[in-house]
């Protein structure tokens, strides 16, 4: 009997991107997470199912084996620090920036030379930690899960640390983008018990999408 795999991926931008990757190693998932309530999807292969999980829980699936293998952004990865996940590939897939932005009227290069505490609200307070750490500059983190743009908008924060990608969501609300923290894509994250006990089933899945990231990096 061969091994079931289990997938995790988050609906949205990571699910559709990952459908390439998952046709180029011959697997096809034959429901819409946007249309059904289903949280385990089946797929044309019977040994391969793919659960739906949040973006930032990928990584805790994969690390205690309920999933063998997910697919995660770097900004996800970096919060939740890796252990226990093997990141064999880089997929170049839901590609954006950590940036940190302001309100067009802020003087974040002054407030930052002044060495005031810069009160920073962010999803990413870990990113964010080691970012104004390694620059010296004192910062008050303020927890959000998501809507970081209305933060400055309304006084809860002078800066944001948030995920840009075409910028438009910073200029619809009025904010600009003063420092760039780092790139982001997505890795494919294999349970490191699964990558031994299930490598027969694995390697190929991981060697179809590492030639069709490639593929994809090369264009
Ligand atoms: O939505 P939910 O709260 O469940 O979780 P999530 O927002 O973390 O998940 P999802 O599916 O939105 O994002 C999953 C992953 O996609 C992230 O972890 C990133 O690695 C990656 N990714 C790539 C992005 C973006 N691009 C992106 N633009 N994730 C979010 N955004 C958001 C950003 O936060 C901002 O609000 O889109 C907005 C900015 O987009 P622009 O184009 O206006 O700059
Ligand atoms: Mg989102």
């Amino acid at each position: 009997m061969t091994a079931q795999l289990t997938l995790a991926l988050s609906k949205g931008r990571i699910f559709e991107e990952t459908l390439p990757l998952l046709e180029a190693a011959g697997i096809r998932v034959t429901e819409d997470p946007e249309k059904s309530r289903k949280l385990i999807l089946a797929t044309n292969d019977p040994g391969v199912r793919v659960i739906i999980v949040r973006a930032s829980d990928v990584p805790t699936y994969v690390q205690y084996g309920a999933a063998d293998f997910g697919v995660a952004g770097k900004d996800v990865l970096h919060e939740h620090g890796g252990e226990g996940l093997y990141q064999p590939i880089d997929l170049n897939i839901a590609k954006c920036r950590v940036s940190v932005a302001v309100s067009a009227g802020f003087d974040y290069e002054n407030a930052v030379r002044q060495g005031a505490r810069l009160r920073v609200a962010t999803k990413y307070t870990e990113t964010a930690r080691q970012h104004f750490a390694s620059k010296g500059v004192h910062v008050d983190l303020i927890k959000l899960y998501g809507s970081m743009e209305l933060a400055p908008l309304v006084g809860l924060s002078d800066a944001i640390v948030d995920l840009v990608s075409t910028g438009n969501t910073l200029r619809a609300n009025n904010l600009v983008e003063v420092e760039h923290i780092m790139d982001i894509s997505s890795r494919l994250v294999v349970n490191q018990a699964a990558l031994k006990l299930k490598r027969e089933r694995l390697q190929p899945i991981m060697d179809a999408f590492e030639r069709a990231s490639r593929l994809k990096a090369s264009i």
